[in-house]
């Protein structure tokens, strides 16, 4: 692949602690998404930012969206330019120590396939994403065709299974 090729990537965002200057977390996001695209980072398209539950110890309500971009960078550099990212929306001086971050930007899917990295610490397809209803929902509005390579499933496909696996409504 020559190193000029542009890539498509699906990102997933998540927030749950408010940024004293851009306010709450839904806030947080679009202004990410904002950030995403004047970091040179070409945003094809931004979903519904929703309310999700919190998956694990946290107790503060996540919100999450997903967006699709076009970049030369490969997947190590886009990671380093997505962690500089959180670093400067998720870590706020306050007095001597750092607070918790603010924004979660992950990286779901790309256009070349599946990739683990060892030295990057990196993995594509996100190892967690199938699962997780706020990474699904979001990516269904903008990425429905876009295909899984480890199971071949593409998003929609991957949503109906979600959906299928909630127990009904009493
Ligand atoms: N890493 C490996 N693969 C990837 C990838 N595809 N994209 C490595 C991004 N990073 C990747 O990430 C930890 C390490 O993962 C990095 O060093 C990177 O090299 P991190 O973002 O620094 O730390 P984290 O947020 O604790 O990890 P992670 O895996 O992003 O956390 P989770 O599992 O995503 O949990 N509930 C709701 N409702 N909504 C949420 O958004 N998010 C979390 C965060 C928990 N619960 C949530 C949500
Ligand atoms: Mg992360």
């Amino acid at each position: 692949m020559p190193a000029t090729a542009l890539h498509r990537y699906l990102i997933a965002l998540g927030s749950n602690v408010r940024h004293p200057r851009h306010g709450a977390p839904a806030q947080v996001l679009r202004a990410a998404a904002r950030a995403l695209d004047d970091a040179g980072l070409a945003l094809q398209a931004f979903s519904p930012i929703i309310a999700s539950a919190p998956l694990g110890p946290s107790r503060r309500r996540y919100a999450n969206a997903c967006a699709v971009i076009a970049t030369r960078l490969d997947p190590p550099q886009l990671l380093a330019q997505l962690q500089g990212l959180e670093h400067r929306f998720g870590r706020v001086r306050r007095g001597a120590p750092w607070r918790a971050r603010t924004l979660d930007l992950d990286i779901v899917l790309w256009s070349g396939g599946a990739l683990a990295d060892i030295h990057a610490n990196l993995v594509i397809p996100h190892p967690a994403f199938r699962q997780r209803p706020f990474v699904i929902g979001p990516a269904l509005h903008v990425a429905p065709d876009w295909r899984d390579p480890l199971t071949g499933l593409a998003t929609k496909h991957l949503a109906s299974r979600l959906t299928r696996r909630r127990p009904a409504p009493r």
